[in-house]
């Protein structure tokens, strides 16, 4: 059996959208690393070891034993997960300031738009108990005019901010699943094109199969599991 390669980063992960970011940051960057599943069904992100990492209870959250001065370092938050990964790689996240500041501004559009309302359309088309049509129209119109903006973006280049990097891989995990979000891929070609360039690259390939088996283990009918994921106020 082939010895781990030294000081590889911790990666405490559960495979959803937000996971996928990071494994596919680390496959693509060629970053030795380790998975630490969170079941985020089960309350693994409210045990004490994971809350001393990630105070705000959810996953992706990665602990670097080799950070800055050598010292370990763990990071939470996917969007800072990403840059912290970027600049210690030296990938996907360019140094020249206005190529970054380009790479910013797509990046925080996904972590403060995309992601939080896609998440919203998600639980309220899929995961409510009981259909509730204005929840469901306020989301999935809102996710449409993110498509919107997204499909204009990339009217007139390959990716989101200049090369490929840390914008495209934060935002192609949420845009995947246009399907739950209730969208209609043909209203938006330039995403599509977008979705089966990256949705070709090997590594990210990879980064979408890490433990992707455990997607199944959840029982989202489960009142155990929705009282976990959904039942959550201020401990
Ligand atoms: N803004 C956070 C969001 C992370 C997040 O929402 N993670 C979800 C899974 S996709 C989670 O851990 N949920 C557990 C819970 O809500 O208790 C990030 O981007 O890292």
């Amino acid at each position: 059996m082939a010895a781990l390669p030294e000081n590889p980063i911790e990666l405490y992960y559960w495979p959803t959208p937000n996971g996928w970011k990071i494994s596919i940051m680390l496959e693509e960057c060629g970053l030795p690393y380790t998975v630490k599943s969170v079941n985020i069904g089960k309350g693994d992100q409210f045990s004490r070891e994971f809350l001393a990492i990630s105070p705000n209870a959810k996953m992706p959250a990665i602990v670097d034993p080799a950070g800055p001065d050598g010292a370990p370092i763990s990071v939470f938050e996917s969007g800072a997960i990403l840059q912290y990964l970027g600049r210690k790689a030296g990938k996907f996240y360019p140094e020249e300031e206005r190529a970054r500041v380009e790479v910013e501004q797509w990046l925080f559009w996904q972590m403060a738009g995309l992601g939080p309302i896609a998440g919203q359309t998600h639980h309220f088309r899929i995961y409510a108990p009981e259909p509730i049509p204005y929840a469901v129209d306020r989301f999935t119109n809102e996710t449409n005019r993110l498509y919107g903006v997204l499909d204009k973006r990339l009217s007139d280049r390959d990716f989101l901010a200049g090369d490929y990097s840390i914008a495209d891989m934060a935002t192609y995990p949420w845009a995947k699943m246009w399907q739950r979000q209730g969208q209609d891929i043909a209203q938006f070609p330039h995403v599509q094109r977008w979705l089966e360039a990256i949705s070709a690259r090997p590594a990210v390939q990879r980064g979408v199969a890490v433990n992707a088996a455990d997607r199944k283990l959840n029982d989202m009918t489960d009142p155990a599991v929705r009282s976990v994921l959904f039942g959550q106020r201020a401990r």
